[in-house]
Order: C-alpha cells, then sequence, then structure tokens
C-alpha cells in the first residue's frame, strides 16, 4: 500500500481539498492500493499512518510539504515514522523540497524528493523501488544512495491538467471540504492550470515549476465544477491557479460555459493581462459569477515592478482597481513592500499608491507583505533580486526555527537592509489600512466589530498617522479578522 499524506495546513474552519494529493491519488487510482491522510481532517495523522502500517505492508509514505506550519508537520510524523518504522520509505515532494531540496534531502527520515509536478514522477519511483527500472532514470527525482550519496536526476517536462485523470473526489469526505466562506455556504477549490509563464524574482512557483503554463481545457473545468455542484452541492469555487486568466478567448470561452452552473467564485490574475480585455470580456467574468480577483500588485514603484521582473506597471494596477470597479468584481491586491535596492523609497511609493488605489475604489481588499526572498532556479541566472545572498537553513530543523517560520510567513524576515523603523513602518500602516477597511472575507465577524474598527482607526487614517497603533492592536486581539492569505496555523 502507499500512504499520500497531506500534513496540516490550516485551522480545520479554513480547511480545503489538498489538491496536491489529490491529483497524486488520481494517478494511482484503480492501479494501485493506496490512502490518502489529510492533517487538515485528521485529528492525530501521526496515528492513523502508524495504524496503517500496523494493517499493511507499506511501499511508500508519500508526504506533500509546502514551507511553513505544513512542513514542521510533515517533519514531526516523517521523523516518528522512521523512528519506529525505519523500512518504510519516505518521499518528499510539494513546494518545499522543490524549491528547497538540499535542505529536505538533509533530513534522515526523507528518502525520496520529488521536484515540481509529481505525478508521473510517483508512479516511476514506484516502478524503481520495485526494481523494474533504475532510480537515476526518474527524471524530476532526487535521492540519496545505499552509501548516502545524493543523486538529482534531470527535470521532468511539465505536462498539462488534461494529461491526466480527474481527481478520484469519491476516496475523500467531499462534504466535510466545502465550507462556508464569503463566496458561498459551500465553497469548492480548483486548480484550473500549472505552473506559471513569468519569472517573479520573488516567487516560489517559478522556481518549483520553472516557467510554463499548461492550462486544463474550458471542457474539462467546467464538467469537474459541474461534479463537485451535482454531486455535493458546492455553489463557490475558489480558483488557486497562479493565472487564472491567460488569454482572453479562453477567459471567455470558460466564463461562457460555466455561467449556467451559478457558481461565485475567487480566482488569481494579472493586472497587465486584465487591463488589456475589452468591456464584453470584463461583463462576461462577472455574469459567469465572478466575485473577487487576487492581483499581485506588488508595489507602488515602477522601477521596483522593474527589478522584480514583474512585467506590470502601476498604471495598469490603477486601470484595474477602476474597471474592477465599474463591473462590480472586488479586487484584491497584494504588496511585497520593503524590497532590497531602496526599501525605503520603495515603502514611501507604496504606501502612498494604497491609499490612491482606495481612492479609486475603496472596495479593494489590501494584502501587505514583507518581501522575502525565494531561491531562483538556474535557468533565471540563479540570482536573487538586489544580488543578495541568504544563509538559507539546510534542514526542515532549521526551517522550523521561529525567525526562519516567520521569514516563511512573511511575518518577519529579519532582512537586513531593512531598517526596523522602515518595517514598523509596513507593520503600522498595515494595521491601519486594514482595521479602516476590514475584510469582507470575514464571514464570522459581525457587523459592530468592522464599524468599531474602521471608527477607531478613521482619525489615523485621514491624519497620515500610522505611529504606535496601540489601541488597534488591542482591538484586532479581540475581533481577529481573518488574514486573506495567511490561513496557516
Ligand atoms: C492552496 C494554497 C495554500 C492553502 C493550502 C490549502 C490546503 N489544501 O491545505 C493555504 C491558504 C493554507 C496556504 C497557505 C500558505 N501558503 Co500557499 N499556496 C497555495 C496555492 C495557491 C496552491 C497550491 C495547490 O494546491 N496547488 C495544486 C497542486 C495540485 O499542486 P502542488 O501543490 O504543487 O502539488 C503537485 C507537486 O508539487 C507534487 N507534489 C506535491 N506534494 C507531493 C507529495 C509527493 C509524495 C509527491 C511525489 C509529489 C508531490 O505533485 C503535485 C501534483 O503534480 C499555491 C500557489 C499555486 N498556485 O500553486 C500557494 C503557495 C504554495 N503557498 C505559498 C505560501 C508562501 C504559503 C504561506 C507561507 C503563506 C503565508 N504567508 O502564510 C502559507 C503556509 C501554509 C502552511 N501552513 O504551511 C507559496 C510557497 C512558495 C514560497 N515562496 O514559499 C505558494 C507557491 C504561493 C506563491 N506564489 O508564493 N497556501
Amino acid at each position: 500500500m502507499i500512504i499520500l499524506y497531506h500534513p496540516r495546513a490550516t485551522r480545520p474552519r479554513s480547511r480545503r481539498l489538498p489538491l496536491a494529493v489529490l491529483a497524486l491519488a488520481a494517478a494511482l487510482e484503480g492501479k494501485e492500493q493506496y490512502e490518502i491522510v489529510d492533517g487538515n481532517l485528521e485529528d492525530d495523522p501521526t496515528a492513523r499512518i502508524l495504524e496503517l502500517i500496523a494493517r499493511h505492508k507499506i511501499e511508500l509514505l508519500g508526504v506533500s510539504a509546502m514551507p511553513g506550519p505544513q512542513m514542521v508537520a510533515a517533519m514531526e510524523t516523517s521523523r516518528e515514522i522512521r523512528r519506529l518504522h525505519p523500512h518504510v520509505p519516505i518521499c518528499w515532494g510539494g513546494y518545499f523540497p522543490s524549491i528547497y531540496p538540499d535542505a529536505a534531502l538533509n533530513a534522515r527520515y526523507v528518502d525520496f524528493v520529488v521536484r515540481g509536478q509529481g505525478e508521473d514522477t510517483l508512479l516511476e519511483l514506484l516502478d524503481a523501488l520495485r526494481g523494474n527500472r533504475s532510480l537515476d532514470s526518474v527524471k524530476g527525482l532526487s535521492y540519496k544512495d545505499m552509501f548516502g550519496l545524493r543523486h538529482d536526476n534531470g527535470e521532468r517536462p511539465m505536462k498539462g491538467p488534461d494529461e491526466f485523470p480527474w481527481s478520484p473526489f469519491h476516496r475523500l469526505p467531499v462534504e466535510k471540504y466545502l465550507g462556508p466562506s464569503f463566496f458561498g455556504k459551500r465553497t469548492a477549490v480548483h486548480h484550473a492550470s500549472i505552473g506559471c509563464p513569468f519569472n517573479c524574482s520573488f516567487c516560489g512557483v517559478h522556481a518549483a515549476y520553472g516557467n510554463k503554463e499548461k492550462m486544463e481545457s474550458p471542457e474539462r473545468t467546467v464538467a469537474i465544477l459541474t461534479h463537485l455542484v451535482e454531486c455535493y452541492g458546492a455553489d463557490s469555487v475558489q480558483f488557486y491557479d497562479m493565472n487564472f486568466f491567460l488569454r482572453e478567448d479562453h477567459a471567455r470561452e470558460l466564463c461562457d460555459r460555466m455561467a449556467h452552473l451559478n457558481l461565485r467564485w475567487w480566482c488569481e490574475a494579472r493586472v497587465d493581462i486584465m487591463s488589456r480585455y475589452s468591456d464584453e470580456t470584463f461583463a462576461a467574468i462577472k455574469r459567469a459569477g465572478c466575485a473577487m480577483i487576487f492581483f499581485g500588485a506588488e508595489s507602488g514603484s515602477d522601477w521596483v515592478l522593474e527589478e522584480m521582473q514583474k512585467g506590470i506597471t502601476t498604471q495598469q494596477t490603477l486601470e484595474i482597481a477602476r474597471r474592477t470597479r465599474q463591473f462590480g468584481i472586488i479586487p484584491e491586491f497584494s504588496f511585497v513592500i520593503g524590497n532590497p535596492n531602496d526599501p525605503d523609497r520603495d515603502t514611501r511609493e507604496t504606501l502612498r499608491f494604497i491609499r490612491k488605489i482606495k481612492r479609486i475604489n475603496p472596495d479593494s481588499e489590501i494584502i501587505i507583505q514583507h518581501y522575502t526572498p525565494t531561491p531562483q532556479p538556474h535557468d533565471a541566472g540563479g540570482e536573487m533580486y538586489g544580488k543578495i545572498e541568504v544563509p538559507f537553513p539546510d534542514s526542515p530543523a532549521g526551517w522550523a526555527a521561529k525567525e526562519w517560520m516567520n521569514f516563511t510567513l512573511r511575518i518577519d524576515t529579519n532582512a537586513p537592509w531593512l531598517k526596523r523603523r522602515t518595517k514598523k513602518l509596513i507593520d503600522n500602516f498595515e494595521i491601519v489600512v486594514g482595521s479602516r477597511w476590514p475584510t469582507v472575507q470575514d464571514i464570522r465577524a459581525p457587523r459592530w466589530s468592522r464599524i468599531f474598527l474602521q471608527v477607531l482607526s478613521a482619525w489615523r487614517y485621514a491624519l497620515h498617522f500610522y505611529n504606535f497603533p496601540f489601541e488597534l492592536h488591542l482591538a484586532n486581539q479581540f475581533i481577529s479578522l481573518r488574514k486573506p492569505k495567511r490561513e496557516s496555523l
């Protein structure tokens, strides 16, 4: 038997379908005996894995790990399984080992690392473990041999979603994953493409997947959504693709095909691409049920956008703020502030820019994060923005330390180029703007709590006075609004 383990990554109320292990399960379905263990669902996933080991012969424990608390949970379980059952081979896949394969393989409890897309690599690894092929013929695999020597096989070319079978939803209690959200009572998730063709210098997708994007056909996306609606009563969906809209003709076709499902939905898109879309396409997107679009606006400085190879302009972001308002779609703008070259100027300009966005479209949701360096792949020159060198930890345990967890979660990167004063300004502005315009996405927050935060913060925002927002910290502690995009534990 093969165990596919998805360690806990979020609070139970934010639990969503574990797409990574579902994609792997699709590759195994009908061919292999396997079991999914989801830490977002089970109280004690390690105990559940131990129970499976006691009852079956386990050929492989496949562990999915994103950087952050999910990696910590992956580490703790893998360590325990290795201690109690040293003969069970353990393979890590997902964003953490794809971006930091060295750190993952340095752990005694990780035998194999799958980099990037995992379906075919997993099948070939199983073949190799059964002696039907050699390990070094498995593309996308890194491993330690019996002498402890490290091998990194070549990259695996990426395949499009249509080349793989559907997720075997019946292997999970889907109803437990369709929780209420701002978008509906039963919100599903779907990934309708894989990868991203852009080279933004701070993004982990490029580092894990290279710079290609392959899209699912509109027919298949709509067939899967129909299944989620008809079999499980989904009334809303969040698309997790990096770029849900890459081509206008594809966007039109998809929206026209899905409109009859009456779903309310959220997706991620780029301001440069969407600012070129016609009014008819915007209207079709709205008609199809789109309620909110996440945009990586990143900075209010064009020189920073250029340096980080983002490929968008501040003018395009303002244009999107205006057009989303015109069509009644809420834009969610994310910023990564405090870049290495001139963080003070970048911060000043970006805070001013956010205020401008709010004037154009007060409904805009604002997400503020600290610029966090991510290793860049060799094909992008391997150099990080600002030519900085970061002493990344060389083991999962190193990454689990508090300072690196804060780094990963973009709470405090401890960046040597960022003065504490500038960091404070970013954090203070975040709390002021987040109180002045509390997110609409926290559906549990009562109306009075939003009004209270708005009243309390109004004078600060009006006077541009962000220093020492003690009262807002206190109020936010009690009200504790959900932080979109920071849904980890
Ligand atoms: C969904 C999601 C979340 C959800 C997770 C929901 C859940 N189900 O638990 C939530 C909202 C909780 C979340 C939180 C965070 N996330 Co997140 N998230 C994503 C997102 C949007 C989609 C991931 C996904 O489902 N992909 C679809 C599946 C099919 O693809 P996949 O995961 O890559 O899996 C494939 C391969 O990796 C491989 N694989 C994966 N696991 C395994 C295991 C084995 C054994 C094998 C063989 C192969 C394998 O095979 C799979 C199929 O091909 C990605 C961005 C993106 N679009 O990819 C960011 C992303 C992964 N997140 C990221 C980050 C930073 C975070 C946070 C740290 C954010 C924060 N500031 O708090 C937290 C940390 C979470 C944690 N607790 O550890 C970054 C990671 C890169 C980086 N820079 O570190 C990403 C890439 C976003 C970005 N552009 O930067 N996230």
